[in-house]
């Protein structure tokens, strides 16, 4: 482990979650004594054991540095340290409102922990204003002044999930970052922790809402243009016309365009979320943001269409959705992870079963979801399927599997299944936009 010159700088990381976690060790590799805190006891017990509570390839590759985090659920540690770095999530409610509950918890741990000239990172996506109009309040409200008593940055978290080194390329050791802050010092020491730990440019930002707008944007641009080809995928499917090809055609265009492929839903917890911070925050100074609001319409609506074509597949075979066993391979939101949050696999499985179709769910990476012990058994119980998750595990499978096993039809959720050969095979076939 590479001794670095602030080695006497403490860092605590609160949240050990997808963004927490490998921060922390990163911080840790990098050579800073770390304390890493959550209110998980179970995450912290394995922290501490040495074995990391999810599947991450940048943890797994660096699971001897796990037990060197100094790992707690008693927030007294926050005393420790000399930088102070929040990865809370930041979810929205059913109505999509952000819910700032886990960060506001975190800052008021914070206070009642604190070390006199603390530097606070908060990387936990927040809308413009949050830092200034929501926290801050709650230091002036403890008497601290910032730039005395504390100060205060933003420096939005940009993970990867499920890609690593080998695959995408990116890590939390490799992507840029932007940071903003309330004073100069404060950007000056975010500024060069982060360029302590992080081998790309760090951007200073010109005030602390530039850095919280920075992550909404950056996210609020993925969605809409997954929005983009989730509704060209509807019209070319009325006129026959691949998708998947001519968005391929479309990308061989060197220069302004960008490829993003339509599919069964966009999940997790930062792309259908973010842009709701935006819409939101705009609301809130008067703005209507019509085409955020309706590409995370068309986003949405792609489970529900997902499940017709399934519909439309089981007439075709004139098979009554109702108690026909439909698999849903794949559950959680992308390739590779185990994380279920607005995984679209949820909202597939609601509208199945208010169809009344028999649901047989399976993901070897959230076994305990699974109605099945591995992809043999799956295949077996299931007479038609909505490929959901393109795991890297499943890239194997041979379309003369599906036929072995009986399968009848199959939604490619994902447009990753070799499409001709498994309709040469009879098997019914729809994508997302290609047939
Ligand atoms: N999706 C599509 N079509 C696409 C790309 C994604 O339907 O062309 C779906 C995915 O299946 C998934 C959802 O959208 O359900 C989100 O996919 P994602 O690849 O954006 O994965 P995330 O949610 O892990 O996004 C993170 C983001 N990183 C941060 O917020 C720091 C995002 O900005 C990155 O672009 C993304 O990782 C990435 O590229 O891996």
């Amino acid at each position: 482990m590479q001794k670095n010159k602030k080695y006497s700088k403490v860092v605590a990381v609160i949240g050990l979650g997808y963004v927490g976690l490998p921060l922390a060790i990163r911080t840790v590799e990098k050579g800073y004594k770390v304390f890493g805190f959550d209110l998980d006891k179970k995450k912290i017990q394995a922290i501490q054991k040495g074995q990391s509570p999810f599947k991450e390839e940048f943890i797994e590759k660096r699971k001897s540095l796990l037990s060197k985090i100094n790992a707690s659920s008693d927030p007294t540690v926050l005393q420790k340290a000399d930088i102070v770095i929040v990865c809370v999530p930041t979810p929205v409610d059913e109505k999509f409102y952000p819910i700032f509950k886990p960060l506001i918890s975190a800052v008021e741990l914070i206070i009642k922990n604190k070390k006199a000239g603390q530097l606070i990172v908060i990387e936990s996506t927040i809308n413009p204003g949050v830092c200034e109009e929501v926290l801050m309040p709650l230091f002036q409200k403890a008497k601290l002044i910032e730039g005395k008593d504390y100060f205060l940055a933003h420096c939005p978290e940009r993970i990867n999930p499920g890609k690593d080194a080998i695959s995408h390329g990116y890590n939390v050791s490799n992507i840029a970052r932007v940071i903003g802050a309330s004073s100069k010092k404060g950007l000056l020491w975010a500024k060069n922790f982060y360029q302590s730990i992080i081998d790309a440019p760090i951007k200073a930002m010109g005030s602390i809402k530039e850095a919280e707008a920075c992550k909404v944007v950056e996210n609020s641009f993925r969605d809409i243009n997954i929005a983009f080809v989730n509704e060209l995928a509807k019209s070319f499917a009325k006129m026959d016309i691949d998708v998947k090809n001519v968005i391929e055609g479309a990308a061989t265009k060197p220069f302004a365009f960008m490829a993003h492929y339509p599919s069964r839903g966009v999940g997790g917890h930062c792309i259908p979320v973010d842009p709701y911070y935006l819409i939101e925050r705009a609301k809130q100074n008067g703005f209507d943001h019509k085409f955020l609001r309706s590409a995370r319409e068309i986003n949405n609506s792609m489970p529900a269409y997902t499940v017709e074509l399934m519909h439309d597949l089981l007439n075709e075979l004139k098979l009554p959705i109702k108690s026909t066993a439909v698999g849903v391979m794949g559950l959680s939101y992308k390739a590779n992870v185990d994380d279920l949050r607005e995984s679209p696999a949820v909202k597939i499985i609601e509208e199945l079963e208010n169809k009344g179709a028999r649901v047989i769910r399976f993901d070897p990476f959230i076994p305990s979801m699974s109605d099945a012990k591995n992809l043999e058994d799956f295949l077996k119980k299931s007479t038609a399927i909505i490929f959901v998750t393109n795991h890297k595990v499943f890239s194997a499978i041979k379309p003369q599997t599906f036929k072995k096993f009986g399968i009848r039809a199959i939604v490619d959720g994902v447009n990753s299944l070799d499409k001709e050969k498994i309709k040469k095979l009879g098997i019914k076939y729809r994508g997302i936009g290609r047939r």
